[in-house]
């Protein structure tokens, strides 16, 4: 396809998308817009910040762990390849990568990212961190990337998903995409996932909504992005950041709030209009109990091997294998 089809296409996706969120009662949007190069930023920016501490607890268990996790799963299989879901910088994952190298020199890493400047910059950075890796990067949807990936080797795989990314999907959604997942494997193969866990409701709060405002400038960049790409004239100062969290049902909800009663225009035809206090619900990160985690395991047809947590208990990475 050519590139410009392709954003093309995208663009009327992303358009798609944002008439129908806009035009529902109430409204929302998906938080896969964030991403933009503006939104990627401000992520890495959200990872740096002193509360998200989602980032520093997944980093400590895969630094100090990854010897057990590696040893855990080389005790029932000894060849396969990995794939990790949304792969990013890998700066987690190479710790894990390292010590599957260290016992296997033999294998492929698929790393799977819908941004083809991310697999780009892993297959010209990783190679020169792990010195003989095998790495064959996919530039797509998860899903179809890791049948992709089956496509390419028969060998066995453990699949990798971390960094919380099961949090931005509601219960019933994490529940069909570990099924999928589960469907595109075969028994014995693995899945290493990660699980922001329930705790002090401040602290989870705070992650979202940290001092220096970079979460409330990243959510507010969705509006930003609609206005440039497609044509729209959100006045930004219009809407506020409001994240809550509900620790009964484990769910931290990011909404825009419109300040006052306004018209928004989107590209030449669309007009929304917003009541004073009207809500956009821009994203969930949901927050789990191990009993929770046990159970979408179960539902969706893994086994539970062993829960790797971080020195808190705040965050664990669990190791599944297919039943
Ligand atoms: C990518 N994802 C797991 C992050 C989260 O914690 O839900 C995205 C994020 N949104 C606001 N801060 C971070």
């Amino acid at each position: 396809m050519e590139l410009a089809t392709a954003s093309k296409n995208t663009t009327t996706k992303f358009y798609k998308d944002a008439m129908k969120g806009l035009r529902s009662n109430p409204k929302y949007l998906n938080s896969k817009y964030f991403y933009d190069e503006r939104g990627d930023e401000l992520f890495q920016q959200i990872m740096r910040c002193d509360e998200y501490y989602l980032t520093n607890c997944e980093m400590e268990i895969l630094k100090m762990q990854s010897p057990d996790i590696a040893s855990t799963i080389f005790a029932s299989e000894k060849n396969f390849d990995v794939v990790e879901l949304g792969a990013g910088d890998c700066s987690k994952s190479i710790y894990l990568l390292r010590q599957i190298f260290r016992r296997n020199k033999n294998f492929t890493f698929f790393p799977v990212d819908i941004s083809t400047h991310v697999i780009d910059l892993i297959e010209e950075d990783l190679p020169k961190k792990v010195r003989g890796l095998n790495i064959h990067g996919l530039n797509g949807e998860y899903i179809e990337m890791l049948k992709q990936a089956n496509y390419i080797s028969a060998k066995r795989k453990l699949v990798l998903f971390m960094g919380s990314n099961i949090g931005n999907m509601n219960h019933e959604q994490s529940i069909a995409f570990c099924k999928e997942v589960r469907t595109c494997l075969q028994p014995g193969d693995c899945l290493l996932i990660g699980f922001d866990l329930k705790k002090d409701p401040q602290i989870i709060l705070n992650a979202y909504n940290d001092k220096q405002g970079v979460t409330r400038e990243f959510n507010l960049n969705l509006l930003r992005r609609i206005n440039t790409e497609l044509n729209a004239d959100f006045v930004i100062e219009n809407f506020k950041h409001f994240p809550v969290y509900n620790p009964e049902s484990g769910e931290c909800k990011s909404y825009l709030v419109s300040m006052c009663k306004q018209k928004v225009s989107i590209g030449d035809t669309e007009i929304i209009e917003f009541d004073e206090y009207e809500t956009i619900h821009t994203e969930i990160s949901v927050k789990y109990s191990i009993e929770q985690i046990n159970g979408i395991a179960h539902l969706s047809g893994f086994e539970t091997i062993e829960h790797f947590y971080d020195s808190k208990d705040w965050f664990v990475d669990v190791l599944w294998q297919c039943r």
